[in-house]
C-alpha cells in the first residue's frame, strides 16, 4: 500500500550491537530470578518482543504497560485485562512521573512467593531478587529503574539506543539489570514495523519521514478522527483525503510554506511525528486487543 506507505525493507533495524545484547541477555537470564518486559502501552502486541519471549521463557515474568499516560486509558484497562486472562502478571505504569513502583514491587514478591519460601527455609532471607528489565528501545527501561529507585541510577534520553551496555542497579532488596533496547531480526508484518516506527523505538534516521508522517496520520485519523481534526482545525471530511494531500493541507494551515506558495511537506512531517509522540493530539492507543474469542460451550 502506497499511501500508507512505509517500506518494509527501509524499516527493518537489527544492528550488531542487539545481536549481542540479545547474547548477553542468553547468558545473564541464568543469573536472574524474574523479568521484567516493558511494554509500550500505546503498542502492547507490537512492542512485545518475540526474542525476549524466547530467552526468557522458563522464568517468571511479568508486563509493564509503561507510557500509560501516552495511551488512551481505557483501551489500557483492556489490554491489563488481556494479558491477565492469558494468566500473565500485569501492570500499567507511567515510569516517567514514578508513581505506581509499590505496585510494582508487590506483583515481583507475589510472582516468586515459591523462591521467597524456598530462601527462607534454607535461611537466605538476605539474598537479593535479580530482576531483569527488557524491552525495545526508548520504551523506558532506565527511567522505570530510576523511578524504582527514586532517584536517577541510569541514563535515560528521549531516542532509542541509549543505554549500551548492561548496568545493575541496587535498589533496597533487589538487583535490577538494565539492558540496552532490542528489536529483534524480522517483523511478523508492516503494521508492527510502522507501529515501532511511529513511537519512535526505530532510530529516524533510517526512516522516511514524509512517510511516517502520512502513515501516522492516517492510522490515527481511522482511530481517533475528532482529536485530529481537533488538533489541526480540520472539517471532518478533510481526514478522508489522500494522506499526503492531508499533510500538505496542515502544513498549509500552519503557514510552513517555501516559495511560490508550496507547502514545505518535510516540515510539516516531522512537526506532525514531533507532536504525536509529545502527546499534543491527546491521549492515544495504536493498538487494540484482539476481540475475545467466544468459549464453545
Ligand atoms: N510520557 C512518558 N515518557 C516516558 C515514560 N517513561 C519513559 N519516558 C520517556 O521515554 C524516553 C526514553 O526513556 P529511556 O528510559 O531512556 O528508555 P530506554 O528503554 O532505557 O531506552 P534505550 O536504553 O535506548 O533502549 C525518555 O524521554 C523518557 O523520559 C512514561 O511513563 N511516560
Ligand atoms: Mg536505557
Amino acid at each position: 500500500m502506497n499511501g500508507d506507505g512505509i517500506n518494509r525493507r527501509a524499516i527493518q533495524w537489527f544492528p550488531g550491537h542487539m545481536t549481542k545484547t540479545l547474547r548477553v541477555m542468553e547468558k545473564e537470564i541464568r543469573n536472574v530470578d524474574c523479568v521484567l518486559q516493558l511494554l509500550d502501552a500505546r503498542i502492547p502486541l507490537s512492542s512485545l518482543n518475540p526474542e525476549i519471549q524466547r530467552i526468557t521463557a522458563g522464568k517468571p515474568h511479568l508486563y509493564l504497560l509503561n507510557k500509560a499516560d501516552l495511551a488512551d486509558p481505557e483501551i489500557t484497562a483492556q489490554w491489563v485485562e488481556y494479558f491477565h486472562r492469558a494468566g500473565a502478571g500485569c501492570l500499567a505504569v507511567t515510569s516517567r512521573q514514578g508513581g505506581g513502583m509499590g505496585n510494582v514491587k508487590k506483583l515481583i514478591l507475589s510472582q516468586l512467593t515459591q523462591l521467597m519460601e524456598k530462601r527462607a527455609n534454607k535461611g537466605m532471607t538476605g539474598a537479593k531478587i535479580r530482576v531483569m528489565v527488557v524491552g525495545i528501545p526508548n520504551v523506558g527501561k532506565s527511567t522505570f529503574i530510576n523511578s524504582f529507585a527514586g532517584q536517577a541510577r541510569t541514563k535515560a534520553e528521549d531516542r532509542p539506543g541509549v543505554t549500551r551496555g548492561k548496568q545493575w542497579v541496587s535498589v533496597e532488596n533487589f538487583d535490577l539489570l538494565d539492558m540496552p533496547g532490542v528489536l529483534w531480526p524480522k517483523f511478523d508484518s508492516l503494521e508492527t514495523a510502522t507501529n515501532l516506527a511511529f513511537i519512535g523505538s526505530i532510530k529516524d534516521d533510517i526512516l522516511d519521514i514524509e512517510e511516517l508522517a502520512t502513515g501516522l496520520i492516517s492510522q490515527v485519523s481511522r482511530l481517533y478522527p475528532e482529536q485530529v481534526a481537533q488538533r489541526y482545525k480540520l472539517d471532518p471530511q478533510a481526514l478522508e483525503m489522500p494522506p499526503y494531500d492531508l499533510l500538505e493541507e496542515i502544513g498549509r494551515k500552519r503557514g510552513m510554506l517555501i516559495s511560490g506558495g508550496e507547502v514545505n511537506t518535510q516540515r510539516a512531517a516531522i512537526m506532525l511525528v514531533d507532536e504525536f509522540r509529545g502527546s499534543k493530539w491527546g491521549r492515544i492507543s495504536l493498538e487494540r486487543p484482539p476481540v475475545r474469542e467466544r468459549v464453545e460451550e
